[in-house]
């Protein structure tokens, strides 16, 4: 999200009031919904090893009686509104759920099933009130704020979408399902970028059981990736086409027309011919999964006309000779993986049965014929979902597992 700004004005003013120890009660225009807490007892730690087919809804081994007070800042947005919905779907124990927002967004009215919320003006002394804060704003947003939200013992864990704090050494990157132990005693926690984190998905069991030894990745993204505004450029240029309102769509938000089209470009070139999206895969491969700093992955990143869920084809080598079955029977016995691979019945990933879908798809799965010790895959996962909101919530449900997130009144 982005403030204008006479937004950022307003913002201004509201943090002026801002001290570290500034706690006040919650407004009463925050819903309370202490009583969900009592259908929130599933026995399962986050690390547990069950199949997809049989996963709980929420992974939780905490007490039935314990709630938190939850902030999103960015809730009417593409990935905040999906944060609202897997909150809703997992069962996380919400006491509270406040969505802050722009000058824009401040005063609508959110439907949830915590009860209506209405949206308010963002101020980091009301996100302070929070156990744990959601961000779904854009990187400058979080930089501006993530750390002031979080300051000091009283502070809430911040959980943000951005790319703000990824590459900070100190600052936790996590896929719960690799790597929830780094976020143990940490406030700030950064949610890696959707490819990352849809194809570490697979990799991980991989690479447990084989070793990686190199990764390359070709991805072909959907419009979600830009968020709302990509997915209705996408439509709206879909529609202007067949229509024959316009010959080649308009674009905006895409370095080109996305409608009838692939666009071998996502985010800003660097000065290795790479781009920032392709090198975030590379960069985040390595810290989420403790690999070392020069470890070799390579990324071709592609735009694609689909609405929201995006697919990869990974190249993975390892140290050790790879059996397919093994393979095979790792990735489907991995939380948050599906194996559809059924080629005799023409079942494998796409991104229109992964989409909506908590649990990411792997199929195609191959001994490479060009390179050693390597396997071959297409890998689909929703973009909005394990590649952004779903991670997000899981997080959060790891830390109140290991401690790192607590409600304040019980503290
Ligand atoms: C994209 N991965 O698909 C980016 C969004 N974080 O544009």
């Amino acid at each position: 999200m982005k403030f204008n700004t006479a937004a950022g004005a307003l913002i201004a003013i509201a943090n002026s009031a801002f001290t570290v120890n500034g706690f006040s009660p919650i407004p009463s225009r925050s819903v309370t919904f202490a009583s969900r807490s009592a259908s929130f007892s599933s026995p399962r730690p986050i690390s547990a090893n069950y199949p997809a087919s049989h996963r709980p809804s929420s992974s939780l081994t905490m007490s039935a009686a314990t709630t938190f007070n939850v902030g999103i800042v960015g809730a009417t947005g593409a990935v905040g509104k999906e944060i609202v919905g897997c909150l809703e779907k997992r069962n996380f124990p919400v006491n509270t759920l406040r969505i802050f927002g722009s000058s824009r967004s401040a005063g609508k009215e959110v439907e949830t099933q915590f009860g209506k919320v209405t949206v308010e003006l963002f101020s980091e002394k009301d996100a302070r009130e929070c156990d744990v804060v959601f961000l779904a704003v854009d990187g400058d947003f979080s930089l501006a704020h993530a750390e002031n939200i979080c300051a000091g013992e009283d502070g809430p864990v911040v959980i943000d979408n951005s790319s703000a704090f990824r590459y900070k050494k100190d600052i936790p990157l996590v896929v719960p399902e690799i790597n929830a132990e780094v976020t143990k005693g940490k406030k700030l926690i950064a949610n890696p970028n959707c490819t990352t984190a849809i194809g570490l998905m697979a990799i991980w069991p991989l690479h447990k059981l084989f070793g990686l030894t190199k990764m390359i990745m070709s991805t072909y993204q959907a419009a979600s990736g830009a968020g709302q505004p990509g997915m209705d450029e996408l439509v709206e240029g879909t529609r202007a086409v067949l229509s024959g309102e316009r010959a080649v769509a308009e674009n905006k938000i895409f370095a080109h027309p996305l409608p009838f089209n692939v666009i071998p470009h996502i985010d800003k070139f660097q000065e290795n011919g790479y781009t920032k999206e392709e090198m975030k895969v590379t960069w985040e491969t390595r810290k989420i999964c403790g690999l070392p700093e020069d470890f070799p992955v390579s990324c071709t990143a592609v735009r694609i006309p689909t609405s929201r869920a995006h697919s990869e084809s990974i190249v993975a080598l390892f140290d050790k000779p790879v059996d397919v079955a093994a393979a095979r029977k790792a990735l489907e016995e991995a939380p948050g993986v599906k194996l559809v691979d059924d080629i005799d019945n023409l079942k494998y990933p796409m991104p229109l049965t992964a989409t909506g879908q908590y649990d990411i798809e792997v199929g195609r799965l191959r001994k490479s014929i060009a390179f050693d010790n390597a396997l071959e895959f297409f890998v689909v996962g929703d973009q909005l979902l394990r590649g952004a909101a779903l991670n997000a919530v899981i997080v959060a449900e790891a830390m109140i597992e290991n401690g790192a997130l607590q409600a304040k009144s019980l503290v």
